[in-house]
C-alpha cells in the first residue's frame, strides 16, 4: 500500500521526484545493461581476440599453442597434515619464535607466488596459476615454513594489470592451504604501496590482511628507519599474527671504502627491532649483493647480540646467492627463502630443491619431501612458459648487481618503464646512472619505495642526457621527477644521516625538508567518508577489503571495479586466454563458480569493415552466442 500511494501521488506522478531522487543518487540508476557472468566473461574474451589485451601492447606474443602447466600425480583429495600454521596456532606468536630457535632444521620459505614472479615476470602471475598448484603444497609440502604468497607489488598490480582482486586471491588460497604459514611483504608505513599512509590506513590494512588469512608479515622501511616501522609492527602484533622486522641489507661491511653499512649498523637496528617487539628478523637482501662472507659474519654477529630467530632473503641476480645462503645456514640462521627450481634463479630467489638436497643428511635437513618439490617445480615450468613475454631478456647471473644494486623486485619492473619509455635498448646506461644516483642521493638503502625513486632519476638522466655534474651543479637547471623532490622533502622518511645538504637544496628549491615521520603529520583518515565516495563513484557498496584497496589505491581500484563491472571475474580464465586470446576453433572449459563451468568454443568470425566491428561466433556450453566486438 506504501509504494501505491507513492506512484499515485501527485508529485510522482508530475515526474519531479523522480528527476530529483535520480540527480541526487545517480549510483541506484547506473544498473546499464544487466548481463549474466557468461556474457560478460565472453565479451572478454571477445575483446582479447580482436583487439588484444592491453597489456600485450609492444610486446613480442607468444608462437604457437602452449601446452597446459603439468600438475603432480597425487590426489587433491589426499589428506592434509598439520603444519607450521598448526604449530603457530598452538604456541602463538612468542612461543612460536622461541620453537624457531630451538628446533635443528633450517626451515624453508617458498617466494614462489609473490618474490619470485615479482623479480622474474614483473609481478604478472595471475590467481589460476597459484590456485591450482596450492591443494597440492598444502599436502605435499607440510614441512614448509612458509608460503610468500601476497603482499609486495602483487597487491597493486593484480587490480592494476591482471584486473584480479588480491583479497579473493588471498582467500581462495587460503582455503586451498589451511595447514602453511603464509607470508606477506609489508613496506611498514607505505603497506602495500609507494607512499606512507596516514597511520590509521597501515592499521585497518593489517587487520584486513591479518583476517584473510596472513599468519606472518614481513615488515620493513626503505630507509632502515625503525621509528617508521612501529605503526604496523604494533598493529602487525595486536592482531596475533607473526611480526618479522627486516633490516634491508646494502653495502659491503667489509669493504673499507664503505663504512656506512657495517655490522654494527645491522646490529644496532636489529637491537632496535628487538626492543620494538618483533618475533623474527630477516635479514632482507633484496638486491642480493650479500656475499658469502658477510653473510657468514652478519648471522654470527646477530646470533650473539639479539635473541630472536634470524630469517635470510637474497636474490640470485649475481649467480652466487646460494654460497651464502648455505653460509648463513652454517653461521646458525634459523630460516632461508628459496624459490621453486623452476621460478629460482637470476632476479629471483636461490633455488629451494637444490638447497634442500644440498642440506639433506646433514644435521639441519629441513626434511622436505625432493619428489615433491620436484613435481611442484615441474609445475612451475609450465607457468613460467606462459609469461615468457614478460621476462626480461637475461641469460646469466651478473656481477654488475654489486655495482648498481637494484633490488631483484625492481629489475624486471625498472626496464618495463625504460621500455614503455622507448630507452630500453639503453639499459646499461640505465643501470650506470642507477648507480650514480645512488651515490648523488648519499648511498642510501634502495628497496620500494625509495628504489622506485632512485629508479625514476636514473631513467629522467638516461632520458635527458644527465650526468651526475650537470644534476649537482647549482647553475644548471634540473626538473627533478615529482618523487624525487617527495623523498627529498621527507615524505618516505630519512635515511639516520639524512640527505646530502647541497643536493637536498636544489631538489627543493632552497626549501626546508619536513620534520619528523611523514605519518604523525598526516592526518588520520575517515573511513565512513571514503567509503561513502567510493561507492558513490562505482555505484555499489564495498567490503571492508575492498576499501582497504581504495585507501591504498583510489583510482587503481576505482578502474579494477569499472572492469569487474564490464567483464565480470576474469580471473577465472586460463592464462594464454587472458593474455594471448582464444584461437579459432579452441574449447576452453571455465570454473565460475564450485560446480559451475562454461564450456567456451570460439567457432569463427567475421569482421564487418564498414561498422569497424567483429562479429565472433562461440559456442557456449553447446549453444551458439555471437558477440560483437568494436575494433580498437
Ligand atoms: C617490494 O617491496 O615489493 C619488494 O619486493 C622489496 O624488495
Ligand atoms: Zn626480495
Amino acid at each position: 500500500p506504501f509504494l501505491e500511494n507513492v506512484i499515485n501521488h501527485d508529485l510522482f506522478k508530475s515526474g519531479q521526484c523522480i528527476t530529483r531522487f535520480i540527480d541526487t543518487t545517480p549510483e541506484l540508476f547506473r544498473f546499464a545493461k544487466k548481463r549474466d557472468r557468461a556474457t560478460r566473461l565472453l565479451r572478454f574474451v571477445g575483446e582479447v581476440a580482436v583487439n588484444g589485451n592491453p597489456e600485450m601492447k609492444g610486446r613480442k606474443g607468444i608462437d604457437g599453442v602452449l601446452t597446459a602447466p603439468i600438475l603432480p600425480p597425487l590426489s587433491r583429495a589426499a589428506p592434509i597434515v598439520p603444519g607450521s600454521r598448526d604449530t603457530l596456532k598452538l604456541l602463538g606468536a612468542e612461543k612460536f619464535s622461541q620453537w624457531m630457535k630451538e628446533q635443528k632444521q633450517v626451515l624453508l620459505t617458498d617466494t614462489t607466488m609473490r618474490d619470485a614472479h615479482q623479480s622474474l615476470f614483473a609481478t604478472r602471475m595471475r590467481t589460476a596459476d597459484m590456485l591450482a598448484i596450492a591443494p597440492y603444497y598444502a599436502r605435499m609440502l607440510p614441512n614448509l615454513f612458509s608460503m610468500e604468497c601476497w603482499g609486495g607489488a602483487t597487491f597493486d598490480v593484480s587490480m592494476r594489470f591482471l584486473k584480479e582482486d588480491p583479497w579473493e586471491r588471498l582467500a581462495q588460497l587460503r582455503e586451498a592451504v589451511p595447514n602453511i604459514l603464509f607470508q606477506m611483504l609489508l613496506r611498514a608505513s607505505n603497506a602495500v604501496g609507494y607512499t606512507n599512509y596516514a597511520d590509521n590506513v597501515v592499521k585497518h590494512f593489517v587487520q584486513q590482511a591479518a583476517k584473510g588469512g596472513v599468519d606472518l608479515f614481513r615488515v620493513f622501511d626503505s630507509l632502515n628507519w625503525v621509528e617508521n616501522m612501529r605503526v604496523a609492527i604494533d598493529a602487525v602484533r595486536d592482531t596475533g599474527a607473526l611480526c618479522e622486522g627486516a633490516i634491508c641489507y646494502t653495502g659491503d661491511p667489509f669493504d673499507p671504502a664503505r663504512s656506512k653499512y657495517s655490522l654494527q649498523y645491522y646490529v644496532k637496528m636489529a637491537k632496535d627491532l628487538e626492543r620494538a617487539g618483533v618475533n623474527i628478523l630477516a635479514i632482507k637482501d633484496m638486491a642480493g649483493v650479500c656475499k658469502p662472507q658477510a653473510a657468514r659474519a652478519l648471522v654470527k654477529a646477530l646470533k650473539e647480540e639479539v635473541g630472536l630467530p634470524i630469517h635470510f632473503h637474497t636474490h640470485d641476480t649475481s649467480g652466487i646467492s646460494a654460497a651464502s645462503m648455505l653460509a648463513a645456514v652454517e653461521a646458525g640462521c634459523d630460516a632461508v627463502d628459496g624459490a621453486m627450481d623452476a621460478m629460482s634463479g637470476l632476479t629471483s630467489q636461490p633455488n629451494l630443491g637444490s638447497m634442500a638436497a644440498a642440506l639433506s643428511h646433514t644435521e639441519r635437513d629441513p626434511q622436505l619431501d625432493k619428489q615433491a618439490l620436484f613435481a611442484i617445480s615441474q609445475y612451475w615450468e609450465g607457468v613460467r612458459r606462459q609469461y615468457a613475454p614478460f621476462e626480461a631478456d637475461m641469460r646469466s647471473g651478473t656481477s654488475d648487481v654489486y655495482r648498481h644494486e637494484m633490488p631483484g623486485g625492481q629489475y624486471t619492473n625498472l626496464r618495463e618503464q625504460a621500455r614503455s619509455m622507448g630507452i630500453e635498448h639503453r639499459w646499461t646506461e640505465v643501470a650506470q646512472a642507477y648507480a650514480d644516483v645512488n651515490q648523488l642521493f648519499g648511498d642510501i638503502v634502495k628497496v620500494t619505495p625509495t628504489s622506485k625513486v632512485v629508479g625514476d632519476m636514473a631513467l629522467f638522466m638516461v632520458a635527458n642526457d644527465l650526468s651526475p655534474d650537470d644534476v649537482k651543479n647549482p647553475g644548471k637547471t634540473v626538473a627533478f621527477p615529482e618523487s624525487v623532490i617527495s623523498l627529498f622533502k621527507g615524505e618516505l622518511g630519512f635515511p639516520p644521516d639524512g640527505f646530502p645538504k647541497e643536493l637536498e637544496s636544489k631538489v627543493l628549491n632552497g626549501e626546508a625538508p619536513m620534520q619528523g615521520r611523514p605519518g604523525a603529520n598526516l592526518p588520520p583518515v575517515d573511513f565512513a567518508q571514503a567509503r561513502a565516495d567510493v561507492e558513490k563513484t562505482i555505484g555499489r557498496s564495498v567490503s571492508e577489503q575492498e576499501l582497504a584497496s581504495y585507501l591504498m589505491y583510489p583510482k587503481v581500484f576505482r578502474d579494477y571495479a569499472e572492469h569487474r563491472r564490464q567483464f565480470g571475474n576474469v580471473s577465472v580464465l586460463p592464462t594464454p586466454v587472458f593474455f594471448y586470446g582464444l584461437k579459432e576453433g579452441q574449447e576452453i572449459s571455465v570454473d565460475i563458480d564450485q560446480g559451475k563451468t562454461l564450456v567456451v568454443r570460439l567457432q569463427g568470425r567475421t569482421d564487418l569493415e564498414e561498422e569497424g566491428q567483429s562479429k565472433l561466433f562461440f559456442e557456449l556450453n553447446g549453444q551458439p552466442r555471437v558477440v560483437r566486438i568494436d575494433r580498437a
